[in-house]
C-alpha cells in the first residue's frame, strides 16, 4: 500500500497506482485527453499536471509514491491546465467546441472557461464517411493517440495510424485509403474512446460515448454469442440511439464487437413480425393473440389425444433468457406431460456437457475467463474467437501478445492461427489422434504430474496403453500435422506453469465430438492443471449463444431437470416435483434429430419451435422440411419469418433481447441481468408471456408471473442456483454458478479439492481414434468445413438486417488456388457446390489459408442453401451434428 496525500486529504493506494489514481480517489478531476483507463498510460497531451513535492508532473504517467504530497487546486496547476488544453483546442476548427458538442475536449474547455473561439483553426481534410459505423473527421483530431491505441492494446486489429507532420498530424487507417477498405473490424473501440468527436459513430448516437452517455442508459447484457458483453443502451424517444460497451462490464470491460456495439438495426426492421400468422388456405394470414394461440391449444390438445404427450415435443430458444427457457421446460413436462424439450445446445456444444461432466462432473468449463487470461501458455482447439467470440479473442490475443505462448490448432490458419508459436493444422475430424499425440508426448517426456495422477484423478491404467499406440510420427500421418509440431506444442503445454484450455466446434462439431472432448480434457487432467491446484486453469468451451449455457441450466434438454438432475433419478425428479405440485415424465425425451425424424414417421404430431431456425440452421435441411411438412402442427415463435417460418401452421411474432426482462448465463458460468430497453414492435409479446398465454389457453396455470419469480422459482429445485436472484443481480452484477446459498459468493474457478464426479475424481478417457463419417472420394474430392464470420449471426436474421450487411454482403466459398485451378473457379465468381445431401450457390474466395483440398464457408444467408450439404451424421453420444466434415464437389456457375 502506498500511502499520500492530494489536497490535503490522506489516500491509501496500492502498489503500481499512479498519481492520476492519486487525485482520482479523493474525487478530484484533471484533464485528460490522451488517457483512457482501457489503456496503458501514454502521458503525450501534457494536461493532466499536478504539483508533486513542488515539481509539475503529468499525473497519468507518474507512479504514487509514499509520503508524497499532490497539490490540484492551485490556481497555478489550474493556469497550466487551461494553457495545455486551449493550445490543443486552437488546432481545431470552432465546430470542435459548439455548445451541444457532448466530446470530452468540448467539455473540459467549457469546465476550464475556455473561450470556444480558441478553436478557431480552418478545416484542411474531407471527413470519411464510407463507413456505416465509423465516421473520420481528421480537422478534429488531436493526434492523442486513442483510438490508435485501442485498436492495437484492446481490440488487437492494427488498423490505424497517425500520419501527416506536427501539428497537421491525424489518426488514418494504416491501409491508408478509405475506412470501409480498412482491416477495421468495426469493434467501435475507436469511436468509444475519441475524446474530440473525430472519430464517431454517424447518425443519432453521434458523439456518444461510454464515458457519460445521456440519457442515462439502461444496462443490459449482449443478446448475441455467449461473451456475455454487458452494455448500456442509450434510449431516445422509445428508439435505441447507441448501445455501448460498459466500463464495468465483468467480461468485457468496456469492449465489445461490431454485433452487440451495432447490429441492432433489425429492431427497426419493416419485415419485423408484429401480428401472429395462422395458415388458412395454405396462406399464413394475420390474426388476433386470441385466435393464434386458440389453434395452437386446440393443436396440442388433438396431438396429446392422438399420440399421448409423447407426439409433442419443443425446441427451446439459447436466444431467449433463463427465465423463458425455465418455463418452455416446465410447460412441457407439466402441462403437455413429455420430456421432449430441447435446445440448440444440441447443434453445438452437447458433447462439452457431456464429456466435461463425465471428466469431471459438471457440464460447465472448468474456470473462469478471468483465471484462463492469467495462463503462460494458451492452447486454442477448433475455435476462432477473432471472429466468433471477438471480445475473448481480442483479450488472448492480448495475452500472447504480452508473451504467453499460444498454440492453435484449426484446419485454418485464419485468427489467433496467424500469432501462433506454434500452429497445428489438423486434417479435419482427426482431433483424437492430435490429441493422443499430444498426450503421448507428455507422458513419453515426463511432463505429466504423478502426484495429481495419483490422488486425484482415475483411468491412468486404461489410457496408458492406448497412448502408446499414438506416437508423434502415426499421429502425423493421420492428422497431416508435422511430428515436430505435435511435439513442440505438447511441450510447450506440458512446460508451462499456467496452461489454458479453450475450445469451440471444432472440437464438438463431429462424429466423434464427445471423444474430442473427452481426449482435449486427458490433456489439463494428466498435466495436474486444473481443480484449482494453481498449476493451471483447466479446460473451458467457449460456448456460442448468448444463453446456450443458461438454456442447458434450465433444463431445457430432454434428459436433464433445471440444475442438471437426470430425469431417470427419482430424487431429482422428487425435487421438481414437490415446487412443481405435478409429475414429472420419467423416460427421457426426444432430442432434435430425433423429433424429425418422429415428425418424418408420424409420430411427432406437434413441433413448438421457440427461436431455432431449422430450416436454416439445422444439417441436412432439405430433410428437415420434409419433417415439418409432415408435422400437422408446427408452432415458430419468431422475430422474422425465416425459412423454418415458412414451413409453419402458427408463427407467433415475440421480442427479442433489447425488449426484454430477464438474465442469460455466459460461456464461464455467470448470471447477468437482461434489461427492457425498447418495446417490442405492435403486437410482439415476450417468449415468456407467449409460454404463459399457450398454457392458459390449454387451462393451466404456470405460476411464476415475472421473471424474477421464475428465476426463484428455478433455485428451489436447482441447488446450483439457489443463491442467485434478480435481486442479487442487480446488486452485485454478475454471479458464477454453482452458488448454493444468498450469501455464496458463486465458485468461479471449480473443483478445489474434489471433483463433482461419484468417486470425486478426474477421469482420464482413452477412446481410440476414428475416422469421420464422410470422407472426400473420387465422386466429392473435397473436404467442407463450415464456420462462422465476424460480422454475422447464424441464421443471419438479425445482422442481415442492418449495416452489417454492407461489411459481408454474401456468402463466400474460402478455397486454395490449387484447388481454384483444378475446378476452373475464378475468384469472385459464383460456384455451385454439391455434396451427397443438396446443392449450395456461393461465390469463391480464393485464400483463406486452407489446405489443398479443403474449403470453408459460413451458413449466415439460408438463400444460399449451405445446411442442405451438410448430411445427418451427428456425434455418437449426443448427436450432434458433423457439421465440420462434409465430401463436396464443386464447379462454376453459369453466370
Ligand atoms: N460472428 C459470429 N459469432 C458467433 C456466431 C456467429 O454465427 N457469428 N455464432 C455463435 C455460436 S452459436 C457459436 S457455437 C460460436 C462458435 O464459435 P467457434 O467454435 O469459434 O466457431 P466455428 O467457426 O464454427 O468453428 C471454429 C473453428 O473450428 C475449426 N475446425 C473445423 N474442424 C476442425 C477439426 O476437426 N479440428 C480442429 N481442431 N478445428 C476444426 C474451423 O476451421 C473453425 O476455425 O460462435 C458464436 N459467435
Ligand atoms: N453449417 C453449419 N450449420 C450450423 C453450425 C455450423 O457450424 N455449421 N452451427 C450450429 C450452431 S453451433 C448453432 S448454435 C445453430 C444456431 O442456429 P439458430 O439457433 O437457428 O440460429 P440463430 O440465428 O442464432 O437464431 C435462430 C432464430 O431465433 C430468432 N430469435 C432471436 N432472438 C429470439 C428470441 O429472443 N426469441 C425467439 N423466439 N426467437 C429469437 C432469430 O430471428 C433466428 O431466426 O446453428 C447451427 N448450424
Ligand atoms: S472500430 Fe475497432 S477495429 Fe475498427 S479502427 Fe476502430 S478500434 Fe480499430
Ligand atoms: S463479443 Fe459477443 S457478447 Fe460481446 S458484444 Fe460481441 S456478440 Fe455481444
Ligand atoms: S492524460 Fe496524462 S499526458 Fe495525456
Ligand atoms: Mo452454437
Amino acid at each position: 500500500m502506498t500511502r499520500l496525500r492530494v489536497d490535503g486529504v490522506p489516500v491509501e493506494l496500492p502498489a503500481g497506482a499512479t498519481l492520476l489514481d492519486a487525485v482520482r480517489a479523493v474525487g478530484a478531476e484533471l484533464p485528460t485527453l490522451c488517457h483512457d483507463d482501457r489503456l496503458p498510460p501514454a502521458g503525450f497531451c501534457r494536461t493532466c499536471l499536478v504539483d508533486a513535492d513542488g515539481r509539475t508532473v503529468a499525473a497519468c504517467v507518474t507512479p504514487a509514491t509514499p509520503g508524497m504530497t499532490v497539490d490540484t487546486g492551485n490556481e497555478h496547476v489550474r493556469e497550466l491546465w487551461r494553457d495545455a488544453v486551449a493550445l490543443i483546442a486552437s488546432t481545431l476548427p470552432r465546430r470542435a467546441l459548439a455548445e451541444a458538442s457532448p466530446s470530452e475536449l468540448a467539455e473540459t474547455c467549457r469546465l476550464l472557461d475556455i473561450d470556444p473561439d480558441t478553436a478557431a483553426a480552418s478545416p484542411g481534410h474531407e471527413p470519411d464517411d464510407s463507413h456505416p459505423y465509423v465516421r473520420l473527421d481528421p480537422d478534429l483530431c488531436i493526434a492523442c493517440g486513442r483510438c490508435v491505441r485501442m485498436c492495437s492494446d484492446v481490440q488487437g486489429t492494427f488498423a490505424l495510424t497517425l500520419t501527416g507532420r506536427g501539428a497537421d498530424t491525424v489518426a488514418a487507417p494504416g491501409t491508408g485509403g478509405p475506412w470501409a477498405e480498412s482491416d477495421c473490424v468495426s469493434c467501435g473501440g475507436c469511436v468509444d474512446t475519441c475524446p474530440t468527436g473525430a472519430i464517431t459513430q454517424p447518425g443519432p448516437a453521434a458523439g456518444l460515448t461510454s464515458r457519460r452517455p445521456e440519457p442515462a442508459p439502461v444496462r443490459t447484457t449482449c443478446g448475441y454469442c455467449g461473451v456475455g458483453c454487458a452494455l448500456d443502451v442509450v434510449v431516445r424517444e422509445g428508439e435505441v440511439a447507441a448501445v455501448l460497451p460498459a466500463r464495468d462490464g465483468p467480461v468485457n470491460r468496456g469492449h465489445a464487437c461490431v454485433k452487440g456495439r451495432f447490429a441492432h438495426g433489425y429492431l427497426t426492421s419493416s419485415e419485423r413480425l408484429t401480428e401472429p400468422l395462422v395458415r388458412r388456405g395454405g396462406v399464413l394470414t394475420r390474426v388476433g393473440w386470441d385466435e393464434a394461440l386458440g389453434v395452437v391449444a386446440s393443436g396440442l390438445r388433438a396431438a396429446v389425444g392422438q399420440g399421448a404427450p409423447d407426439a409433442v415435443a419443443a425446441i427451446s430458444s439459447a436466444r431467449a433468457t433463463n427465465e423463458e427457457n425455465y418455463l418452455v421446460q416446465k410447460f412441457v413436462r407439466t402441462v403437455i406431460g413429455t420430456n421432449n424439450v430441447d435446445n440448440c445446445s444440441r447443434l453445438c456444444h452437447a458433447p462439452s456437457a457431456a464429456g466435461l461432466t463425465a471428466s469431471f462432473g459438471r457440464a460447465g468449463g472448468t474456470d473462469s475467463f478471468d483465471d484462463v487470461e492469467q495462463a503462460d501458455c494458451l492452447l486454442v482447439v477448433g475455435a476462432n474467437p477473432v471472429e466468433a467470440h471477438p471480445v475473448v479473442g481480442a483479450r488472448l490475443l492480448q495475452r500472447a501478445l504480452d508473451g504467453a505462448v499460444l498454440v492453435v490448432a484449426d484446419p485454418r490458419g485464419v485468427g489467433l492461427a496467424r500469432h501462433a508459436d506454434v500452429h497445428l493444422p489438423n486434417r479435419p475430424g482427426t482431433n483424437v489422434a492430435l490429441f493422443h499425440g499430444l498426450a503421448h508426448v507428455l507422458v513419453d517426456e515426463g511432463l505429466t504430474d504423478p502426484g495429481f495422477l495419483r490422488d486425484r484423478a482415475a483411468g491412468l491404467d486404461e489410457l496408458t496403453p492406448l497412448l502408446a499406440e499414438y506416437p508423434p510420427a502415426r499421429v502425423a500421418a493421420i492428422t497431416g500435422v508435422p511430428a515436430r509440431d505435435i511435439v513442440a506444442a505438447a511441450r510447450y503445454y506440458g512446460r508451462a506453469e499456467h496452461p489454458a484450455i479453450v475450445y469451440g466446434l471444432g472440437v464438438t462439431e463431429h462424429l466423434h465430438g464427445t471423444d474430442g472432448v473427452r481426449a482435449l480434457a486427458n490433456l489439463p487432467i494428466l498435466r495436474g492443471a486444473v481443480g484449482a491446484t494453481g498449476r493451471g486453469f483447466g479446460i473451458t468451451p467457449l460456448r456460442g449463444q448468448n444463453n446456450v449455457q443458461g438454456a442447458s441450466d434450465m433444463g431445457a434438454l430432454p434428459d436433464l431437470l433445471p440444475g442438471y438432475g437426470h430425469v431417470t433419478d427419482p430424487a431429482a425428479r422428487a425435487r421438481a416435483e414437490a415446487v412443481w405440485g405435478r409429475p414429472v415424465p420419467t423416460t427421457p425425451g426426444l432430442r432434435i434429430p430425433a423429433m424429425f425424424d418422429a415428425a418424418r414417421d408420424g409420430r411427432l404430431r406437434a413441433l413448438w419451435i421457440i427461436g431455432e431456425d431449422v430450416c436454416a440452421t439445422d444439417p441436412d435441411s432439405t430433410r428437415v422440411a420434409e419433417a415439418l411438412d409432415a408435422c400437422p402442427l408446427v408452432v415458430v415463435d419468431e422475430l422474422f419469418a425465416g425459412e423454418t417460418a415458412r414451413h409453419a401452421d402458427v408463427v407467433l411474432p415475440v421480442a427479442s433481447w433489447l425488449e426484454k426482462d430477464g438474465t442469460f448465463v455466459n460461456f464461464d458460468r455467470r448470471f447477468q441481468r437482461v434489461r427492457t430497453a425498447v418495446g417490442p414492435p405492435g403486437g410482439a409479446r415476450t417468449d415468456f408471456a407467449v409460454v404463459h398465454a399457450v398454457a392458459a389457453a390449454m387451462g393451466a396455470d404456470l405460476g411464476c408471473r415475472t421473471p424474477a419469480a421464475a428465476l426463484a422459482e428455478c433455485g428451489r429445485l436447482a441447488p446450483d442456483f439457489a443463491g442467485i436472484s434478480h435481486e442479487r443481480l442487480d446488486r452485485e452484477g454478475a454471479l458464477h454458478w454453482p452458488c448454493p446459498s444468498p450469501d455464496a459468493p458463486g465458485e468461479a474457478t471449480l473443483y478445489a479439492g474434489t471433483f463433482a464426479t461419484s468417486d470425486g475424481r478426474a477421469h482420464l478417457a482413452a477412446p481410440p481414434y476414428l475416422p469421420p463419417g464422410e470422407e472426400p472420394d473420387a465422386d466429392y474430392p473435397l473436404l467442407l468445413v463450415t464456420g462462422r464470420r465476424w460480422a454475422h449471426y447464424n441464421s443471419g436474421s438479425m445482422t442481415r438486417r442492418g449495416a452489417n450487411l454492407g461489411l459481408d454482403p454474401q456468402g463466400h466459398l474460402d478455397l486454395h488456388p490449387e484447388d481454384a485451378a483444378r475446378h476452373g473457379v475464378r475468384d469472385g465468381a459464383p460456384v455451385v457446390v454439391d455434396s451427397r445431401h443438396g446443392q449450395a450457390r456461393l461465390t469463391a474466395r480464393v485464400g483463406g489459408d486452407l489446405a489443398p483440398g479443403q474449403v470453408f464457408c459460413a451458413f449466415h444467408f439460408p438463400d444460399e442453401h449451405v445446411n442442405s450439404l451438410t448430411s445427418g451424421h451427428a456425434d455418437t453420444a449426443t448427436s450432434c451434428p458433423e457439421y465440420k466434415v462434409t465430401a463436396v464437389r464443386l464447379r462454376p456457375a453459369q453466370e
